[in-house]
């Protein structure tokens, strides 16, 4: 993943085709028996299809699910194929061997697809082998042309349950890969509501503890911060599911600033957490380049929440009144989210 430039062109097409090949299937090839089931992707064009813009390395990947077919769309899979692929024809991926929707597509000329399956948690284990190894040719063959990949898993809420979720977050935290869940939430698996396998029923808080994880929960705000204040930060963003965006820094120098931008510039908000002081603090020079490089996405000022330029009292109760609180969070979001 090296730029985010959309062609909002494409993403209207792209979605328009997937929409359409979803009502062929419902209205014409289900009502004739020529399909079994129907994996409909309505509702999830625009996050993949934008995903799929995204990602373009010629080293990324993606392992897929049942309702991943716009992403695929937008990754070089023909309608013809599509279709096809859901009668279970030969000369498609997998030739009638699995639910047609599940498809893999080597790399040509775009990514790659790797190889999928119908079986919910399946693409998680996959997907972290592909990113270990870009890893290890990055790293150990000191191949440069490794440089700069990520490989996405996408899934539903449900397979947040599955073994293979848990072990591939574990070692992807532990190897620090480059590895993005890709989670679409639909707060349902088939009939089962989220909060019957979600303590709480928030996919994204349950694995807040992982160290190295990286937590994305929302899309309207975008939190950036580092150090203990982090956790501040995500406890207040917890009071917003599916609003704000916790990102953690871990450095500051270097500094992430494309994550940072990329964010920004999907959110249109961004507070900036730290416990330096306001004065020449570090936030300064972030706000500085979300402003010079991302000042047409803003939706609302830049805030930046941190210490006033005082000595950091020693007296506890006091250091925590001037320290940046998770209320004082947790209002800054809300008046962030209003404006
Ligand atoms: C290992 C496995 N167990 C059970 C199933 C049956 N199954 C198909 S879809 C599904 C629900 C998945 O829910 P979720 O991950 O939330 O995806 P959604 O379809 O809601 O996007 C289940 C249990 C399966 N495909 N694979």
């Amino acid at each position: 993943m090296s730029k985010f430039q959309i062609d909002w062109q494409e993403v209207a097409r792209f979605m328009l085709l997937s929409r359409e090949l979803d009502l062929v299937e419902e209205k014409l090839l289900a009502p004739q028996g020529k399909i079994i089931y129907q994996f409909s992707a309505k509702g999830h064009e625009l996050s993949q299809v934008l995903l799929a813009q995204t990602l373009d390395h010629p080293h990324d990947a993606a392992a897929v699910y049942y309702h991943s077919r716009p992403y695929l769309l937008t990754s070089g899979l023909s309608p013809a194929t599509a279709l096809a692929a859901g009668m279970a024809r030969a000369n498609t991926p997998s030739q009638g061997r699995d639910t047609g929707v599940v498809y893999n597509i080597p790399r040509q000329t775009g990514l790659t697809v790797l190889p999928a399956s119908g079986n919910v948690g399946a693409q998680f284990t996959p997907a972290a082998g592909w990113a270990q190894a870009s890893l290890y040719y990055r790293n150990v063959l000191s191949e440069s042309d490794w440089m700069g990949t990520i490989v996405v898993a996408h899934d539903g809420d449900g397979s947040t349950a599955t073994n293979g979720f848990w072990a591939a977050l574990n070692i992807a935290t532990t190897l620090n890969l480059p590895m993005l869940f890709f989670i679409e939430d639909n707060h349902y698996g088939l009939s089962v509501p989220t909060d019957l396998q979600t303590p709480g029923g928030n996919i994204a808080a349950n694995p807040t503890s992982f160290q190295n994880l990286r937590v994305i929960v929302g899309d309207e705000l975008t939190v950036i911060s580092w150090g203990e204040t982090v956790h501040r930060g995500l406890a207040a963003a917890l009071n917003f599911p599916g609003q704000v965006t916790v990102l953690d820094l871990r450095t500051i120098l270097p500094w992430d600033k494309e994550t940072v931008l990329a964010s920004v510039r999907r959110t249109g908000k961004a507070l900036i957490v730290h416990e330096d002081t306001l004065t020449a603090g570090f936030g300064a020079e972030i706000s500085a380049s979300i402003a010079a490089e991302a000042f047409t996405y803003l939706d609302a000022p830049i805030q930046c929440l941190a210490t006033p330029d005082i000595p950091i009292p020693y007296n506890v109760p006091m250091m925590e009144a001037i320290l940046p609180s998770v209320e004082k969070i947790r209002v800054t979001i809300e008046e962030l989210l209003e404006y």
